[in-house]
């Protein structure tokens, strides 16, 4: 693809003062950037809202200390362009978020997107008008805009999870959430620092902040299982080879990846098809060793029975319990730091730099939090009868994952009926992109998508591509509404729950399966299935004459 953006379509209206467009995209993320790159190429009227002060989505808001992405670099960038591709170097195997954020702001010069672009606009509420087949867009502030299509690239982890603590108005110290850091960072030197939560978050902040702050308390509730990350600098002669390559590491990531992702140990990974369980214990723990010592999320090439035979499971679960084991000196903290009773990899496995060692710290302290109640009393935390004064609270408590950023809107589709109610036993949505009574409105890395399990920027990529052949085929034939059929998304919300019953993802407290969140219906939320087998039946949906779909023109 190239990057000649007309700039006669660019300069045609004036993002300010236009209200009444073609698409109107939520979220300027790297989904909604993409999208708007490709769909003002096609010459679409586009505008892009966003509520932050600038582009980046989640890394916009993502800015605690520690912060960066555990896929890695070279893999997790925009494949659109190979001219960009080819001049962006990243200088750490895993980039941190200000270097992230430096890339998206780069994009967004490149490809001149931001005279799209209308910054620190919350959308409140989204109203499908039935007569005109138009969405009818309201901010925050009122502005009201006019759209024949919504894409909401609103992010999956993005809709920050503040559990409401009895007594939190009561705490005099400081509190801040790892989703929504102030931009000008903190100051932690001396000070009595508390961290709730102990996901990839609150492993990377505490790992980062435990050599920095008088004293820290890590409130855990569950623990994680965690490898070393094993970041550097870019080696040079990777990056070169990588970007010589470019066009087989995409098919690879694309066609053949367990999660969009496939460098291990600075190589293309071959899929394991052997069982764990069929082969001798040597061999396995050679696997094992070897997606150990290439770090981050290299533990997902793994053994298929992994993830659907207990005892298979088994296997690398006590592998990574004995890891945890050789890195803490104090067998009582190790312990309590030692994930029981749920399988290995059905939580996202985090990755850190040196997250286990923070322990052997004297100024860092393990509190475990399970089966009691945390409570904030003015001068701290009260936990199991015990009270630990702080300065400062930390809550690394995570996000209402893939529905909260949509629930979060007032979205009214046909009939008045809100998205919100619609989901209220979990999202069900056709093919993770659209939902039935809800024209018009394409999600991007939603739910029923399996995006926490394909690696979101190019799936948002690719769902962009798919929502622009869709909009400018309907366009060519007159069409003004597509809807997803309500059989055809029972059918996708049956197979997902199939498929991801048949796996041991059920048997942990994951944000995957809605279990972060009282309440919250795990129905429909990802689809665990082959993300290649994904790719097909998107791709199909055009060719196929819009099957599952159902399409009208305007109205007589
Ligand atoms: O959120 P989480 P996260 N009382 O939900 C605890 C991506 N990500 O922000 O496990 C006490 O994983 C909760 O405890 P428990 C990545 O995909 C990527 O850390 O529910 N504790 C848990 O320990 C990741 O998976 C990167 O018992 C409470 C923690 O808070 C996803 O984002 C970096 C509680 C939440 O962990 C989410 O990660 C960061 C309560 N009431 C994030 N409520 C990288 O790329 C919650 N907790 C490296």
């Amino acid at each position: 693809m190239g990057v000649n953006v007309s700039s006669d379509i660019a300069k045609q209206y004036d993002t300010q003062a236009a209200n009444n467009v073609d698409v109107v995209i939520v979220g300027a993320g790297f989904a909604g950037l993409y999208t708007l790159y490709n769909l003002r190429n096609q010459g679409l009227k586009v505008i892009l809202l966003d509520a932050a002060g600038g582009v980046g989505g989640t890394w916009y808001w993502n800015r605690y200390p520690g912060v960066r992405v555990d896929i890695e670099s070279m893999e997790y960038s925009y494949s659109f362009s190979e001219e960009l591709q080819q001049e962006w170097s990243w200088s750490e195997r895993y980039a941190s978020q200000a270097e992230l954020l430096r890339y998206l702001n780069h994009v967004a010069d490149r490809f001149d997107l931001r005279k799209n672009i209308c910054l620190n606009t919350r959308v409140a509420a989204t109203v499908f008008d039935e007569k005109t087949d138009k969405w009818e867009v309201e901010t925050d502030s009122g502005r009201k805009i006019t759209a024949s299509f919504c894409v909401m690239a609103t992010g999956f982890l993005s809709a920050a999870n503040q559990p409401k603590f009895p007594g939190m108005e009561s705490f005099e110290g400081e509190q801040y959430h790892t989703a929504r850091w102030p931009e000008g960072g903190v100051d932690f030197a001396g000070k009595r620092v508390g961290v709730i939560g102990t996901g990839s978050s609150g492993i990377q902040v505490i790992s980062e902040i435990g050599s920095k702050v008088g004293h820290l308390n890590v409130f855990q509730r569950t623990a994680s299982f965690s490898i070393p990350l094993r970041n550097c600098p870019m080696p040079k002669d990777y990056e070169k080879s990588f970007k010589e390559n470019y066009p087989e590491w995409r098919r690879l990531q694309r066609e053949e990846s367990f999660g969009g992702y496939v460098s291990c140990n600075y190589k293309p990974v071959e899929r394991l098809t052997q069982n764990a369980m069929d082969i001798s214990p040597e061999e396995r723990l050679a696997v094992y060793e070897d997606r150990y010592k290439s770090g981050g999320l290299s533990m997902y090439f793994n053994f298929p029975d992994v993830f659907v035979d207990k005892a298979a499971n088994d296997t690398i679960a006590d592998f990574l319990r004995g890891k945890i084991k050789e890195r803490v000196n104090d067998p009582e903290t190790a312990e309590l730091l030692t994930p029981r009773g749920y399988p290995a990899l059905v939580r996202r496995l985090c990755a850190d730099t040196g997250y286990y060692e923070t322990y052997n710290q004297d100024n860092v302290d393990l509190v475990d939090v399970s089966g009691g109640e945390i409570e904030l009393t003015p001068k701290g935390i009260e936990v199991k009868g015990k009270e630990y004064e702080l300065d400062c609270i930390i809550f690394a408590t995570g996000y209402d994952a893939l529905t909260g950023a949509l629930t979060n809107i007032d979205i009214r589709g046909e009939g008045g009926r809100q998205l919100k109610e619609e989901w209220s036993d979990g999202p069900r949505t056709a093919l993770g992109m659209m939902t039935a009574g809800f024209p018009n409105m394409f999600f991007l890395n939603g739910p029923g998508s399996p995006c926490p399990f394909y690696q979101p920027v190019l799936l948002g990529e690719e769902q962009g591509g798919w929502v622009g052949d869709w909009i400018m085929d309907m366009r060519a034939k007159g069409l003004t509404r597509m809807g997803a059929k309500k059989s055809f998304q029972n059918e996708w919300v049956e197979h997902s729950s199939e498929v991801v019953n048949a796996t041991l993802f059920p048997l942990a407290n994951s944000w995957y399966m809605g279990k972060n969140i009282p309440g919250k219906s795990s129905v429909g939320l990802v689809y665990f299935g082959e993300p290649a087998d994904y790719r097909k039946r998107c791709a199909n949906v055009l060719p196929s004459g819009y099957d599952g779909f159902e399409l009208s023109g305007p109205q007589k």
